[in-house]
């Protein structure tokens, strides 16, 4: 993929006018930026072509990666640098008087996803291809991507995220590759004297019509597909569907990203649409592999089928269905083969989002699928008798008491169960999953997330970027691990300062965003203190803000006290059903506007509290952060990958021992991390033996009688409702996630944090080896992992050029 400034901009303008009649001059920005993205798209083109036809002629086992979630953000900058055009085209634009940055803006952030989950399906998209490895991802095209956050009268309001209302220009539409889908009606099985034949009666066909995007390898002339599915109504359906509203109904089926499950039509939908992309990927996947006549009992030594998290659950059983009644295999051989297929990775102990099913709504969305669960079930169960007690089986079996447990589908139906961070899989094994890591030991395994650190420190970080260039040379921007060479340079006091002063630079321009989107005036020199991540309660932002606003009582005690200057910055959307979680942000917001607005604190604190955080903010925010803030409750946060983000970008960690945050422990060591907090054993010997009292955290520490005072007797102002919506929380309801607990010890390593600031070159020192070690986290090598241990495929060899 090669490129000169000059022909670049000679193809720019040539496309400029061809594609709006429109001289550079006279284009608004939003035309410029699809000029800009015809012509890197043909820029890969071929490329993407040559890919997939060199997966077809090495006969190369692929993986196809299932998510009910994609967040990939915006894809130009990372497009381009991937290419490695990055450079040429920003002087090409430069050159015709024009902004990348500016460009760049332009385009809609893609956030088909909710958070965690979501954003590592889209690093490993990336990390797949750049890995060379044959990969592609299936998942949903929703017409109405995450809901756009706005805060009114310091309330969180959705609106909805309308993001292809100019079109999405990455994608292609693959009509011809369209699928049907059949849902609901009834099935009946005959035996025909061959084989039992699966008679459908008033199912709904729907057409899977797929969106293909090609996700461009980090310059190694590779381009993998991200397919997302699109529901519409097939031609020969349509006199089925006469009025607009009719149509509506079909074509809503991929409209919006996680509905409303407070009510039984929202709870459908959810399970329609998992059941959709579950079985528009697998039809696509089985007709792809016959149509170069193999033999289907060798399925699985050709493709790899992964289950992020148990929304496609039904994987399983929908590839059954397919080796069953559309191949006739028997039921034995097509079990080994699905079993073979499939794996599964789990991303939360939280028990309210292990997903359950009625079998009832089964029943109404696929009846055929549910048959086929249940005699799966049938068969689990009868194996394992006289082999386990009846509770065991009870226990661990998919259908119980009229619901359908999807992680048991999951672990059942495939050869690995991975969790997402050592501490995480642990807790799998040994608590959440213990019986199943008794039945199936061998399919247990670790896989600690990773990130893309081109995306969060090449495109993201530009001139931390080079200031490691300088120090180690480029080569990190291949292999992230040799990052770990800038332990060599500890002691290099010019280098400390550049990563000072870039750190620094970011804060300006991170304060210049803050202003002129809230109106919040912040001092680049104070401490930039960032919690960015979904509201949640065992994340514990109220932790964040019991501290803040000790801070701020401290202040009005004393307003001389010599405290290092901080600004305190949020991002974090609630789910729009999350009361408490809403009542929170509410909080945050009220404390926000007391202590900015109050002159007798001046700069020494600040609270911003940034709408609408997603990728594109997160990607404005963590260069610019000193302190990345994982406080979740030990046990909760299965990984957290905000953590290793904000290492990557030289912000120190403020932790508990939760998720991820074990390693990158073990990696940067005790003195560059501030850890506090309960630990997992405390807090596990607190949830078996109950006796753990919030009241007499509140009844005898005066500090935390006084913060938590503050949000009901008026000191905070407007928070009437949701003051004692928190108060309650912590002190009738007994603190869930033991905040009062652990306020101690996080008021104190916070302290430790401010006296480390005043010494920059040690601060600076801490950074570089955080940095330094973030490379243990790379996407690439966690994929090479799965690719390796799970997975079974290999790297493209022999990549066809031309
Ligand atoms: C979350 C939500 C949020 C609100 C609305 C609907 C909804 C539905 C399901 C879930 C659970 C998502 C599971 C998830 O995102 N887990 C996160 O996965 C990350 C990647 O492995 C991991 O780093 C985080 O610790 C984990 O919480």
């Amino acid at each position: 993929m090669k490129i000169t400034q000059e022909r670049f901009v000679h193809e720019f303008k040539k496309r400029l006018a061809e594609k709006f009649a429109l001289d550079v001059k006279d284009a608004a920005p939003i035309e410029l930026y699809q000029t800009l993205v015809s012509v890197v798209k043909s820029g890969y083109s071929e490329i993407w072509r040559n890919t997939w036809k060199s997966y077809v002629k090495n006969d190369q086992k692929q993986v196809y990666y299932f998510s009910i979630e994609f967040l990939p953000g915006r894809l130009l900058k990372s497009n381009l640098l991937n290419m490695g055009w990055y450079d040429v085209v920003d002087k090409g634009l430069k050159q015709m008087g024009l902004s990348l940055d500016k460009i760049s803006e332009s385009e809609v952030d893609m956030a088909l996803g909710n958070g965690g989950l979501g954003r590592l399906a889209s690093c490993f998209m990336d990390a797949l291809a750049s890995d060379g490895l044959p990969g592609n991802g299936n998942g949903i095209r929703y017409k109405y991507g995450l809901f756009k956050q706005k805060f009114v009268d310091g309330y969180q309001i959705e609106l909805p995220n309308e993001w292809l209302t100019d079109g999405n220009n990455w994608a292609v539409a693959r009509k011809s590759k369209a699928v049907d889908v059949l849902m609901g009606g009834q099935v009946h099985l005959i035996d025909n004297g061959k084989y039992l034949e699966a008679i459908y009666e008033g199912a709904d066909v729907i057409k899977a019509v797929p969106y293909d995007t090609g996700i461009v390898g980090y310059r190694n002339d590779h381009v993998n597909t991200m397919r997302l599915w699109d529901a519409q109504i097939p031609a020969s359906e349509e006199v089925k569907y006469p009025t607009i509203e009719d149509r509506r109904r079909v074509e809503d089926l991929t409209s919006v990203l996680y509905p409303d499950d407070s009510n039984y039509e929202g709870r459908i939908l959810r399970l329609k649409q998992e059941y959709f992309f579950t079985s528009a990927g697998i039809q696509s996947i089985t007709r792809h592999y016959k149509k170069y006549d193999r033999p289907l009992n060798e399925i699985s030594e050709h493709i790899a089928i992964h289950i992020n998290d148990t929304h496609p659950a039904m994987c399983v059983a929908e590839f059954m269905r397919i080796l069953l009644d559309k191949e006739h295999m028997d039921w034995d051989e097509a079990w080994q083969q699905t079993v073979k297929t499939m794996s599964y990775t789990n991303h939360t102990i939280m028990a309210e989002a292990l997903e359950k099913w009625p079998v009832e709504m089964l029943a109404k969305v696929q009846p055929r699928i549910l048959q086929i669960i249940q005699e799966i079930d049938r068969r689990y169960a009868l194996e394992l008798e006289g082999k386990k007690d009846h509770d065991f089986i009870e226990r661990t079996r998919i259908i119980k008491d009229g619901m359908v447990k999807m992680a048991h589908l999951a672990i059942i139906g495939s050869h690995s169960t991975n969790g997402v961070a050592k501490l995480h899989t642990e807790l799998l094994e040994n608590d959440v999953l213990r019986d199943f890591y008794e039945l199936y030991p061998e399919r247990f395994n670790n896989k600690t997330n990773g990130i893309t650190v081109r995306r969060w420190l090449q495109v993201a970080n530009p001139e931390l970027a080079k200031t490691i260039d300088q120090a180690i040379g480029t080569a990190w921007r291949f292999d992230a691990k040799k990052l770990h060479e800038l332990k060599n340079h500890v002691g290099d006091k010019k280098l400390l300062e550049k990563i000072g002063k870039a750190k620094l630079d970011n804060k300006k321009k991170l304060a210049a965003f803050i202003k002129e989107d809230t109106g919040i005036e912040v001092s680049p020199h104070a401490i930039f203190d960032v919690q960015i991540k979904r509201l949640h309660a065992y994340k514990r932002q109220l932790l964040n803000l019991l501290h803040i606003v000790k801070l701020y009582l401290d202040l009005k005690d004393d307003p001389n006290r010599d405290v290092e200057p901080r600004v305190f910055i949020f991002g974090a959307k609630a789910a729009p059903s999350y009361h408490y979680a809403k009542a929170i942000i509410k909080c945050i917001n009220e404390v926000a506007n007391m202590i900015n607005n109050d002159k007798t604190i001046n700069d020494k604190l600040k609270v911003v509290f940034l709408e609408n955080y997603g990728v594109s903010l997160a990607e404005k925010i963590i260069p610019a952060a000193d302190v990345g803030e994982q406080i979740s409750t030990a046990t909760k946060e299965a990984s957290g990958t905000s953590n290793m983000k904000l290492m990557l970008n030289g912000a120190l960690t403020v932790a508990t021992l939760d998720g991820a945050n074990i390693e990158i422990k073990d990696y940067v060591g005790e003195d560059n991390i501030f850890i506090f907090g309960l630990t997992k054993d405390e807090v596990l010997e607190y949830e078996k033996n109950h006796h753990y009292r919030a009241a007499e955290y509140y009844d005898n520490d005066p500090v935390i009688k006084r913060v938590l005072d503050a949000f009901v007797d008026g000191t905070i102002p407007n928070i009437e409702v949701e003051g004692h919506e928190i108060y309650d929380s912590l002190l009738r309801v007994n603190d869930e996630y033991f905040v009062l607990r652990d306020f101690a010890s996080y008021v104190q390593v916070q302290e430790a944090v401010s006296e480390a600031y005043k010494d920059k070159q040690n601060w600076n020192k801490m950074c570089l080896v955080n940095i330094a070690n973030a490379g243990y986290f790379s996407a690439d090598d966690t994929v090479e992992k799965y690719a390796k241990e799970i997975w079974n495929i290999k790297p493209n060899a022999t990549e066809m050029k031309g």
